[in-house]
This record gives C-alpha cells, sequence and structure tokens, in this order.
C-alpha cells in the first residue's frame, strides 16, 4: 500500500485544557510518523478556506468561532502532518465519530470531546476524511519546506532573487 499523508489539527479547546501530550500518546498507536509540525494562529480566512465544505450550514458561524479560538479565548491550534500506510483511516479511526457523544468511548473524541449547551461539537481534533482532503488540506496548512519527505509535486519558485519550494 502507498504511503499517505494526512492533517492533524489539534483544536484550541484542546490546547486550552491541555490535552495536546494526552491525544499525541493516543495517536502514537497508529505507528505513523510526524513529518510536520506548526502552531498556527488560524485567521478567519484559513479558517473559512479549511471548513470550505460547510459553508452553509446552520453550525458554520459557530465552527469558525471554534476553530480560530474565539470560543475559549485560544487562538492557536497543533497543525501535523502524520505519514504512512494507511494514514488517513488509520487517523480518523482513533479520532472516533464527529459527534463526541456517538464517539467510542476510547476514542480521542469520545474520550475528550464533549457537546456544549449550545450545541458545538467540541471534539478537540480534526483529521483528514479522505485523500482529496488530505491533500487540499495539506497544503492550505504547510509549505513543502514545513514538510519532511511531502508526497506531492514540488516546485522550485525564485522571489526577488530568493529561492523558495512551492506545491507544483
Ligand atoms: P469531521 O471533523 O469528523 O471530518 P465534518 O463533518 O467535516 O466532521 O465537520 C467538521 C467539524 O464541524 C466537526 O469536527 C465539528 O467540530 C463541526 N460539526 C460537524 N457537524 C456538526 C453539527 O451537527 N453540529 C455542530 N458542529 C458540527
Ligand atoms: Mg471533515
Amino acid at each position: 500500500m502507498a504511503i499517505e499523508q494526512t492533517l492533524v489539527l489539534i483544536k484550541p479547546d484542546a490546547i486550552k485544557k491541555s490535552l495536546t501530550g494526552h491525544i499525541l500518546t493516543h495517536l502514537a498507536r497508529a505507528d505513523l510518523e510526524i513529518v510536520a509540525a506548526r502552531m498556527v494562529r488560524v485567521e478567519k480566512t484559513l479558517a473559512e478556506e479549511h471548513y470550505i465544505a460547510l459553508k452553509g450550514q446552520p453550525f458554520f458561524e459557530e465552527l469558525i468561532d471554534y476553530i480560530t479560538g474565539r470560543l475559549h479565548a485560544c487562538t492557536k491550534v497543533l497543525a501535523l502532518v502524520y505519514s504512512g500506510e494507511n494514514a488517513i483511516q488509520k487517523v480518523r479511526v482513533l479520532c472516533g465519530a464527529t459527534n463526541p457523544e456517538e464517539a467510542d468511548p476510547t476514542s480521542i473524541r469520545g474520550a475528550y470531546g464533549r457537546i456544549t449547551t449550545k450545541g458545538v461539537f467540541e471534539n478537540v481534533i480534526h483529521a483528514s476524511a479522505d485523500p482529496r482532503d488530505a491533500e487540499r488540506e495539506i497544503k492550505l496548512w504547510f509549505t513543502p519546506e514545513d514538510v519532511l519527505d511531502p508526497i506531492y509535486p514540488v516546485k522550485e519558485q525564485v522571489w526577488n532573487g530568493i529561492k523558495t519550494r512551492v506545491w507544483a
């Protein structure tokens, strides 16, 4: 099976509750490699682009407030790329269902997530759903310079005499 890469976001609720270490320990069960990691202050434009497929959903505005950290007064997420065989599916299984109340209690979302009385799914982690999403999301959150051994094509760009590597 081919190597896959998948985007993981440790969401602001998890950062605020100091759950990062627990979640990374849980993800270690997937036996994958971390090939990129970055603390990101999530601007509204990035949040809206990331969740573009959900635009029009009744919970969209709240979702943007959640991922940008407005709900938790914690405006940062930890973005990671995990790499390995079947990485996308392996990470999704460890995360559990989107709705933390329906997630297997031993999954990350089952153990650490909650639904607020306002109906926000505070589910502590994002993981790419399929290969198309993974490619789109990794390219959105990272440059090729940030990713060790990127699996998507890269080209060199010269700007003001400085060479950088960008997604092809
Ligand atoms: P996923 O994160 O499991 O891939 P998506 O359907 O892509 O699920 O939704 C993205 C995020 O939007 C979820 O992780 C959750 O935070 C939020 N969300 C999805 N569905 C609902 C809902 O019905 N109510 C409130 N929030 C939701
Ligand atoms: Mg999704």
